[in-house]
């Protein structure tokens, strides 16, 4: 790490400090840069960081387990006043942002429009969900999930095209670091039982999966079609429900493969109508 590196964006940390989004911003960065999470810990506090503050800046344990060491993450970069995000083709609205996972809410990320063009084209090909299997490898029927579902090919129209393209511009990730679309049709009754996104790093089929572009490191779940009642997205570690709205997103990263992640998610029963999303997981590296 270059000498002074830190203090570029640490000034002046105050007592019980709150992790802040250029903190954050510059670990990811420090991270993308090939430093090590001991480097960058330390160059925090020699800063003045509290030891405290740098390890949650880090993701580091907070309960004696020994999680896979913090990668970087993409990272929202909205305007001066934190309301809204330069997608390139659009200015998208921030509902809400949590610090802890990094987690946004964005307003019209999609056009009604868009919306309904990644339903009509789904809709003959939905089947019923299935899950990566991470004993194997492979893909298994998921009971935790009853919903129908489908992928797109990255870019395999012009308007998964130009969403991506948006969704690059949104996180400050490569397009070719993510995987296709996925559309989620839930019908009454449908859900998502809590799980987290990242595939877990204990178990035997994780490796074989890791070889097409690393670890899933964020999510971003978009809300194509809001059901009339029930099927929100919640996060139990944090207290938050998303209430799906067409055309809105939650998006959250997780630098660790790890429960202290935060990240735990899922999606409750429809009570009535039909929920549609579709959701771009983000990878370590190109998704081949
Ligand atoms: O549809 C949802 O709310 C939901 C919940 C949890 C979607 C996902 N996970 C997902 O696509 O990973
Ligand atoms: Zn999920």
């Amino acid at each position: 790490m270059k000498p002074g590196a830190a203090q570029n964006q640490a000034h002046g940390p105050a007592p019980g400090q709150a992790i802040t989004r250029e903190m954050r911003a510059w670990v990811s960065a420090q991270l993308a840069g090939g430093h090590s999470p001991d480097e960058i810990h330390r160059a925090l506090v020699d800063a003045g960081w509290q030891a405290a503050a740098a390890s949650q800046a880090l993701g580091l344990p907070v309960d004696g387990a020994t999680p896979s060491p913090p990668v970087a993450v993409p990272v929202v970069t909205p305007d001066a006043g934190g309301a809204m995000v330069d997608t390139g083709d659009k200015w998208v609205e921030v509902r809400e942002h949590r610090e802890a996972p990094d987690l946004w809410v964005f307003s019209n990320l999609l056009s009604p429009a868009e919306c309904t063009a990644l339903m009509d084209a789904a809709a003959p090909r939905l089947e019923r969900s299935r899950t990566v299997d991470t004993q194997t490898g492979g893909e298994e029927l998921n009971h935790d999930r009853t919903s129908h579902g489908m992928f797109y090919t990255r870019g395999e129209t012009e308007v998964v095209s130009r969403i991506e393209a948006r969704i690059a511009r949104l996180l400050n990730w490569p397009v070719q670091n993510g995987e296709g679309l996925q559309v989620l049709r839930y019908r009454r009754g449908a859900e998502y039982k809590p799980h987290y996104d990242y595939f877990d790093p204990g178990e035997p089929g994780t490796a074989k999966i890791l070889q097409r572009g690393g670890q899933r490191v964020a999510s971003l779940i978009m809300y194509l079609q809001e059901p009339e009642a029930g099927g929100a997205t919640v996060f139990p570690d944090i207290g938050l429900k998303v209430r799906p709205q067409r055309g809105s997103a939650v998006f959250f990263s997780y630098p660790r493969a790890h429960p202290v992640s935060l990240t735990l998610h899922g999606g409750e029963p429809v009570r009535a109508g039909e929920k549609w999303i579709a959701t771009k997981w983000l990878r370590e590296r190109e998704f081949t």
